[in-house]
């Protein structure tokens, strides 16, 4: 007896050795309104700039959906909503030349998907990620006239004075940071924060001129609970089986875990893999 009893509690400090307390990735959802992309293009000194709306996501885990002190970057993918059109004048008492972007489809993504960064911490609901790899995608054209034209031709090899270009050439850049504040109440959790990344036109003629995206980002989503979490209390941890089992038992169909067939014995087995996934 008193050996079954010490080979019970050893089986039970091993599973609760198992209990965790991590929550779900999930996305938060950009707020059009809140949220925009501003191209910066500066050539010879001449600077255009235009803003366009964005939508998009953003995937974050939190190591709590209450009071969360870490955070780590799963993916985002933003998108402008409109054309960005950027004119650049040249101007000595008159115009003397222009250069005219316009870019279509102009979107930036996490370039490490299935590399998650992280975690960092949450630190007076702020943080942030330093390094951050980003793709720029979207198709732009180019027009130049006067003093600009000259330039773009004067370049070693020569530049044509118009013509189109897929931002996605540039190859990943790094934004040196994606700072951010955060705050979760009952599960929602708002999210706002920027990221900027800059670099040469043409990597082969740096000092032509400079491309700067900058986003501004706000947007909330939900934390889903694990998979384990049954009770939904925030850790899957041994009452969430009794919980289970005592659904199942009892015929609520919340304990058809696998969505099949009502409540069966896969389902036990379905919940049990749950339990033991990382979450
Ligand atoms: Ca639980
Ligand atoms: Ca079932």
């Amino acid at each position: 007896m008193r050996l079954t009893r010490s080979m019970t509690s050893a089986a039970g400090l091993a599973i609760l050795a198992s209990t965790a307390v991590a929550e779900p990735a999930f996305n938060v959802v950009l707020n059009q309104a809140q949220s925009s992309v501003t191209a910066s293009l500066t050539v010879n000194g001449v600077t255009g700039t235009d803003t366009s709306p964005v939508t998009g996501y953003i995937r974050v885990k939190l190591n709590a959906a209450s009071a969360p002190s870490s955070i780590e970057l799963h993916d985002f993918d933003f998108a402008a909503t409109e054309p960005l059109e950027l004119v650049l004048r040249y101007i000595v008492f008159i115009e003397v030349g222009r250069l005219t972007v316009n870019a279509t489809g102009v979107g930036v993504e996490y370039a490490n998907l299935g590399t998650p960064m992280g975690p960092v911490p949450i630190t007076s609901n702020a943080f942030s990620f330093a390094n951050v790899p980003a793709d720029s995608r979207g198709n732009a054209s180019y027009t130049a006239t006067g003093i600009v034209c000259t330039l773009l031709q004067s370049q070693s090899p020569p530049l044509a004075c118009s013509g189109a270009f897929n931002l996605a050439d540039t190859g990943t850049q790094t934004a040196s940071t994606l700072p951010g504040t955060i705050t979760v109440n009952n599960r929602v959790a708002t999210l706002s924060g920027s990221i900027n990344i800059s670099g040469p036109i043409d990597p082969a003629n740096p000092s032509l001129g400079s491309l700067t995206i900058s986003g501004m980002f706000v947007g909330s989503g939900t934390v889903p609970y694990c998979p384990g979490d049954f009770d939904q209390d925030g850790s899957v941890a041994v009452p969430d089986i009794f919980a289970f089992l005592a659904a199942w038992f009892a015929g609520l169909p919340s304990a058809d875990f696998d969505g099949m067939n009502g409540n069966d014995v896969p389902d036990i087995f379905a919940y049990l893999a749950a339990w033991f996934a990382p979450c």
